[in-house]
Order: C-alpha cells, then structure tokens, then sequence
C-alpha cells in the first residue's frame, strides 16, 4: 500500500493541527523532514520540520513501528502549531516526498485490512466520533474496545458447535450407526437461541439512539425568543432588540444538557409582515416548527387566540409553553407551563427540568450494550431467524443436512458483523463516510 497523509484536525486556526502519515517506508523520509536522528517508537520528540524551502516549524514527532501501529504499518505523527500557512508547508513538503493525500476514513480501513480491528470495530471509531450522546458514548466505546466482537465470535462459535454435532450425526448415519440425541441437541440450541435472542436484545440502532431532537422556539414578535435562546446556549448568539421583526433567519446553536446534545432553533416572531422578507423568515418559522421534537412557545402576555394559535401548530409534536419577562411583568399563573426572565435567568432552571421531561419518555441508552448500524442489525436479523428455522427443523423432524445448512447460513452472517467474510463495496460504503485522518 502507498504512504499517505492527512491533516486530522479540522483545517482551522488552532492551537495545534495533527498530521498522521502512514505507509512502508515512510520512515525513509524521517531525516528528510526532521534532520539525521534516529527516532526510537513510541516517544514524543520535539524537533524541528523543514519543508521545501527550509525549516517550518518546531514540531512533535511520534514515531511508529509496524505492526505496533494504530494501521499496523510503519506510521508517524507531526504535532505543528495550528496556523494555516504551516498546515500549507507541511502538506506541501508531504505531496513533494511523494505522499498521496489520505481519502476519508483510509487510516481505519489500513487498520482493518493489517487485522488492526475488526469490521464492525472500525465502524464504532466512526460512530463514536458521530455520538451526540453521552451514553452513546458508552455503547460505541463497549463495541470499539471489542465487545460486541467477542460476543460474536463466541456464538459463532457456538453455532459452529452444535453444527459439527449436526454434521457428525449425518456422516455417521450414512454408514449406518447413529448416536443421536434429539433432546439434548435440540435442548442446547434452544439454549443458544434464548442467549443470543438476549445478546441482540441489548443492541440499540444508531438512528434510534443517538438522533440528534430539535427544538424550535416560536412566539409572536418581541416575546423574548432571542434573549431566551440566547439564555439557554449561554452566549449572545441572536441577535436581541426591542425593534419587533428583528429575527429574520432561523438560527440553529447545541445545546448540551441532561447528557444529550440538542439542536435549537431560535426563528422569526410571528405578526402579519408586510416585508416579503419578513414574511419569507416567518414561513420558515412555521415549518420548522412542525418537523421539529419539540415546540416551545415563548410569550409575555395571555391571550388565548395567540395561544391557541401557536398550539394549533404542533398536532404532531409536544409544545411547552413560557411567560417570559416575569422581572417586568406579573406571572400569569395556571396559564404557563413555566414563567422565566431571560433576563433575570430566573426560572430557568425549572425550563431545562421540564424540556428533560419532555425527552425522558424517549429511548433509555443505558438499558442497552451495543450501538449498532442497519448493516448489523439486518444481520443479527437474519441470523435470529436462521437459528429459529434450526429449532423449527430438528421439531419437525426436517433432513438434517437443511438443519445444517440454517445454522451455516445463521454463523456466515456473524461473519459478515465482524469482517470476516466483505465484499469490496461493503468496505467503499462503510469508510466513505469517516471524516479524512481517521
Ligand atoms: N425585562 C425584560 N426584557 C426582556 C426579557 N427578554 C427579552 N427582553 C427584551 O425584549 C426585547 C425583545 O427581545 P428579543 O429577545 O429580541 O425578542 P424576540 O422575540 O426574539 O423578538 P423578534 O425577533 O423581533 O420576534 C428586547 O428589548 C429584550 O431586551 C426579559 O426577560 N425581561
Ligand atoms: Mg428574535
């Protein structure tokens, strides 16, 4: 495989930027960059790195050997302060050695290909970094450190088990002897079934669990939706003025609480515009509001037409409602779901329980073990319903060769959740979406 490199940090300015190379020999181009030394593995250098037309930076060199790598080949790691003229010379220097410049996700697949990893644990790395929720962080990182790999394996190996029984039943029965014990091996692979009926029990899809809910703040003009969204974020985010119609554009900002990460929209107050831009923003305020999780009403005074107007339009999603400038005015109780000053920050606290209610009755991670893809999920399927059409036979007293040939097919898909069995394009659709360096 060729050597490759990828800047790993986002191409921003920052603190440091991280550039991973990778690839046999690329250790020959060490004292090209970083002078005549010999760099034991594993340890932090610091040196410094000339590029084409001389010395670019002061940089940190790690060094690694294969296959003690994370891609198992001959790597390095350039840790350079993070301007972007410097991340320029470096990629330069690296194109001018004869580097190719790594696709999406290359690092992982090298990983896996060099039997790094397993297929489904290159899957978690990326599925880790997607994770907007804390105990999805806990599900990827079970698979990633080999969790579900190793539960795979072992009922592979199970299946494998009661098979060869099956199979040294068939040969033996061919030249007349038989030491069939249709109980005890029907027993065993109800057993099996029940324990990995449980296994794929504990694994959650990643679209359910970890989807990231939407919530959309909406009210008539000069309610107070910028100054609570802003509230909320924890910085001045939206614009804020006394002028009515001064949110035009749907601004989006997360929002991190009660362990998950939330998308919050703050969006045009609702009148009768007469500016067609104006007009256009509150259109889009109205549509967000119905595609969104979670719908909360912001207004500063009672009137039932407004309310029952802005209620009217979440028939397909939860709406709170809140009385805001509570400092300035007086709450209106019984009326509200919540009364708060954005101003003030009072009773925010109570906002943020109540927004954490709306969301508790949602799927529990914690309940779960795996996170897993479609991919997954249609293959444990699968291998669910070979295993039942197993039981069903050794019932009914099918042939024992169509008994063999479910439990095969049962065990070739587990081979498919780890990568033991992949076709090319399963590996283009599954690296395509990791972001470049990883
Ligand atoms: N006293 C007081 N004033 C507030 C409070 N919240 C907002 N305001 C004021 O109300 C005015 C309107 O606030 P915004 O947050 O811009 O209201 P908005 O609903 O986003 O307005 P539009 O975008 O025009 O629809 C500003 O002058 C704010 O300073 C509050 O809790 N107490
Ligand atoms: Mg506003």
């Amino acid at each position: 495989m060729s050597v490759v490199y990828a800047l790993a940090t986002p191409p921003a300015k920052s603190a440091i930027c991280v550039f991973r190379v990778t690839g046999k020999g690329c250790h020959k181009s060490l004292n090209n960059f970083f002078g005549s030394r010999c760099f034991e593995p594993n340890v932090f250098n610091v040196v410094f790195f000339s590029g084409l037309d001389g010395v670019v930076d002061r940089v940190g060199l790690v060094v690694f050997k294969a296959p003690k790598s994370y891609t198992g080949e001959d790597s390095f790691e350039v840790y350079a302060h993070g301007g972007l003229a410097v991340m320029s010379n470096i990629s330069k220097a690296f194109r001018g050695f004869g580097f190719e410049e790594a696709v999406g996700g290359e690092f992982t697949k090298r990983a896996f290909l060099n039997n790094k990893i397993s297929l489904n644990e290159a899957e978690a790395v990326s599925d880790l970094i997607d994770c907007t929720d804390e105990n999805g962080v806990v599900l990827s990182t079970n698979s990633l450190l080999g969790g579900l790999a190793s539960q795979v394996s072992f009922f592979a190996g199970e299946i494998d088990g009661i098979r060869v029984r099956i199979e040294a039943e068939i040969d033996f029965s061919d030249e007349g002897e038989s030491f069939y014990d249709v109980a005890g091996l029907l027993d065993d692979l109800k057993n099996l079934k029940n324990r990995f009926d449980l296994f794929v029990g504990g694994c959650v899809n990643k679209k359910v669990g970890s989807q990231k809910k939407n919530i959309v703040l909406i009210g008539p003009v000069n309610s107070g939706k910028s100054s609570v969204f802003n509230r909320l974020v924890g910085f001045d985010r939206a614009i804020v003025s006394n002028t009515p119609g001064t949110t035009r554009d749907m601004i989006e900002s997360e929002l991190f609480f009660e362990s998950s990460v939330f998308s919050i929209f703050d969006t045009a107050g609702v009148r009768d515009a007469e500016d067609d831009v104006e007009k256009a923003g509150i259109q889009y305020s109205l549509s967000q509001a119905n595609d969104s999780d979670l719908v909360i009403g912001v207004f500063e005074e009672s009137d039932q037409g407004v309310f029952d107007y802005f209620k009217g339009l979440c028939e397909h999603n939860r709406f709170i409602s809140i009385q805001n400038k509570v400092d300035i005015n007086k709450p209106i109780k019984g009326v509200f779901d919540c009364y708060v000053s954005a101003k003030t920050g009072a009773g925010f606290d109570v906002l943020k329980g109540v927004i954490g209610n709306c969301f508790q009755s949602g799927l529990k991670l914690e309940k779960y073990d795996f996170l897993i893809r479609d991919r997954h999920e249609a293959l444990f399927n699968k291998s669910v319903s070979d295993i039942e059409l197993a039981v069903a036979g050794l019932l009914d007293n099918k042939p024992l060769e169509l008994v063999a040939e479910d439990l095969k097919s049962a065990r070739s898909n587990l081979d498919e959740v780890v990568g033991v069995k992949y076709s090319d394009s399963l590996l283009g659709d599954i690296f395509s979406s990791f972001c470049i360096g990883k």
